[in-house]
């Protein structure tokens, strides 16, 4: 199957969580270089928008992952425009800065990964959908993951998801719970 994202760590942490039992072709080895457009205003919007460009240029079974932070004190911001919150391109210290910026003062720091899965499979559309509770730190704490994860901590947890070993995000996290989800469906086809 085609995993239609271009983010090289949610690749990584999808091919761990999935382990070896799905051969997964990056969107390179399926010949799409360009960005996919991402304009729809949800993450499942998102999520079934990159996945119908690779069905419809490919005709293979694929999937796309969209995520958001919702963080509530800001009213489910930046919510599906995570990836774009400060600047036009994919620049997660300057969405950070901002995220830490918005959120100075603020009494309530609760918030929540959510990540739709859209699958394409002969041409039929599925969505499996993964959440993971927790609240914005005051800083920057940790240096493994990516994007907001050095400023989450998971709720049950004194660290944050880039403090945490890769496997324990992996097996709490919004994007490991929606890909079990997708697996345990194919499983069942
Ligand atoms: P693709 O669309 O190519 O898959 P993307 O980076 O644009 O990659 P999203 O739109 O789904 O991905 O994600 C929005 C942003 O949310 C992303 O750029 C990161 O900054 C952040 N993000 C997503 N998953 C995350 C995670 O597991 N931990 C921390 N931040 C994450």
């Amino acid at each position: 199957m085609i995993f239609a994202t271009n983010n090289a760590h949610k690749l990584d942490e999808v091919r761990a969580i999935l382990g070896d039992q799905f051969e997964l072709t990056t969107l390179r080895q399926a010949g799409i270089t360009e960005d996919i457009p991402e304009n729809e205003p949800t993450i499942e919007g998102n999520a079934l928008a990159k996945a119908r460009y690779v069905w419809q240029k490919c005709g293979q079974s694929c999937f796309a992952d969209d995520t958001g932070l919702e963080v509530d004190a800001l009213g489910g911001a930046p919510g599906v425009h995570s990836a774009r919150y400060a600047t036009d391109g994919h620049d997660f210290a300057a969405n950070r800065a901002k995220l830490l910026h918005e959120m100075e003062g603020k009494a309530d720091r609760t918030a929540r990964f959510r990540t739709v899965v859209a699958l394409i499979i002969d041409g039929c559309e599925y969505t499996f959908e993964g959440i993971v509770e927790g609240a914005i730190t005051t800083e920057e704490l940790g240096e493994g993951g990516f994007g907001y994860d050095c400023l989450f901590r998971p709720d049950g947890y004194d660290k944050t998801f880039a403090e945490l070993p890769a496997e324990v995000k992996n097996s709490i996290s919004h994007r490991g719970r929606a890909m079990r989800k997708l697996a345990e469906w194919l499983h069942n086809q």
